[in-house]
């Protein structure tokens, strides 16, 4: 079976949905195909803290209605080092203030609206392969239910995540990638019970870094360094809970405990692939990039991603040429390179580097004191952490 469409989107995480739903605004069509099932894809736990411009975009993608009902808002988030909290005023110091509303719930608001637009995403799409993107005509291959099925497309839009095929549709000879791997992982915990404070708290400890996060007033999330390739069934909850009893410190006096109702390891790494265009296929979100997830940074730049390319694809279509789909690699690279440097950054002070000598563990303490004394500092955390100027939308 062949279809035909403007825009075939590989990925229905968010950075796919909302390109599908973004790109329907300006009448541009597109084929969403996503290899999971629908309810995989809603289970999943990741992000927990938008950027103002996030927010905006969710907005004008007219998908916002729930996470204004439900979201939490922050003005500042903590810094806590050897027993001292530094509270980062988010509001005073860069004019703006995170919005904590679940990347999972983006994802259900996103497919809801699609399925609402009479576009779901292909569930189970397998076997996906990307070809011909050096044409003026690239096709998409897949299977669905045992059927073998083909679009034939204007564009590729890599939205595959980090574990996708549409970077490796780039040759060889023309992709470049930069990668850190960090020594350690975050295991991270889902509860249902309140958080231990107002808002979040990133701890430097001796036992290494510890995140106070949450999802409601309800609803709490935290996230414990541990070491690389641990194995989740040597920590049971209790465990997790005493872990995060102790680097929490004083701020886990007001730590309530519970049943975890989802928990898991992520690594850490930081990683660039260049360019973030080929031909006719287009790479965004985590199929170009991957933070640290220190500076909730990730699902942001993919927001951020896709309504740059909705704008490039929408000027195209109304027959503007093609200077913005040229540009867009290179505008997208140099945002990302910006949240690639904050998010090593932040991880390099909140973290414990297995390796560290005393001279490391001497600079991490010189840096906190000098952000504590000094609002500059503060001013340029704050910026960074809600967002440095993002791309206007289509
Ligand atoms: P995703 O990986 O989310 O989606 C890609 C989709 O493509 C998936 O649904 C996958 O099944 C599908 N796919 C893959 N291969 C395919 C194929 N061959 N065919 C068809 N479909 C295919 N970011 C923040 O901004 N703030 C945070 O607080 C934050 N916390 C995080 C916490 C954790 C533990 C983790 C792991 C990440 C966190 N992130 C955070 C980053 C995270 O949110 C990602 O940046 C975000 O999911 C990126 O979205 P996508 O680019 O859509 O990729
Ligand atoms: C989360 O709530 O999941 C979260 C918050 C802040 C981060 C990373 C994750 O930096």
């Amino acid at each position: 079976m062949e279809r035909r469409t403007q825009v075939a989107i590989i990925g229905g995480g968010p950075a796919g949905l909302l390109l599908a739903q973004l790109l329907d605004l300006v009448s541009v069509e597109s084929i969403v195909l996503e290899r999971q099932t629908r309810a995989h894809v809603e289970a999943r736990i990741r992000a927990g803290v938008l950027e103002p411009g996030t927010v905006a975009v969710l907005e004008h993608a007219g998908v916002a209605a729930r996470l204004h009902r439900e979201r939490l808002v922050h003005t500042a988030f903590n810094l806590a080092f050897g027993g001292e909290v530094l509270r980062i005023d988010l509001a005073a110091h860069a004019g703006g203030a995170m919005t904590v509303y679940g990347q999972t719930e983006i994802t259900k608001d996103l497919i809801d609206a699609r399925v609402a637009r009479g576009a779901s995403p292909v569930f189970e799409a397998l076997d996906v392969a990307i070809h011909d993107v050096e044409t003026a005509s690239p096709v998409v291959t897949y299977r669905k239910d045992g059927v073998d099925s083909r679009i034939r497309c204007d564009f590729v839009a890599g939205c595959d995540g980090f574990h996708g095929v549409a970077r490796a549709t780039i040759p060889p000879s023309v992709l470049r990638t930069y990668e850190r791997v960090y020594p350690f992982g975050w295991l991270g915990i889902l509860a249902d019970v309140p958080p231990c404070a107002r808002e979040l708290t990133y701890s430097n400890h001796e036992r290494g870094f510890a995140l106070a996060s949450m999802r409601s007033a309800t609803r709490s999330r935290y996230y414990v360094q541990c070491p690389m390739g641990e194995d989740l069934a040597a920590w049971p909850d209790e465990r997790i809970w005493d872990e995060l009893a102790l680097r929490l410190g004083p701020l886990a006096a007001g730590m309530a405990r519970g049943p975890s109702i989802g928990k898991g390891i992520a690594p850490l790494r930081s990683f660039v692939a260049e360019p973030m265009r080929h031909g006719r296929l287009f790479l965004a979100g985590d199929a170009a990039h991957i933070v640290p997830p220190t500076g909730a940074k990730g699902l942001n730049l993919a927001v951020a991603d896709v309504s740059q390319l909705t704008a490039a694809l929408a000027a195209y279509y109304q027959g503007q040429g093609t200077a913005a789909l040229d540009s867009y690699s290179a505008v997208a690279l140099a945002r990302v390179w910006k949240a690639e440097r904050f998010s090593w950054w932040l991880t390099g002070l909140t973290h414990r580097f297995p390796d560290a000598d005393a001279f490391s563990r001497k600079m991490q303490t010189a840096e906190f004191e000098y952000i504590r004394q000094s609002r500059a500092a503060q001013v340029v955390i704050a910026e960074n952490y809600v967002g440095l100027p993002s791309p206007a939308l289509a």
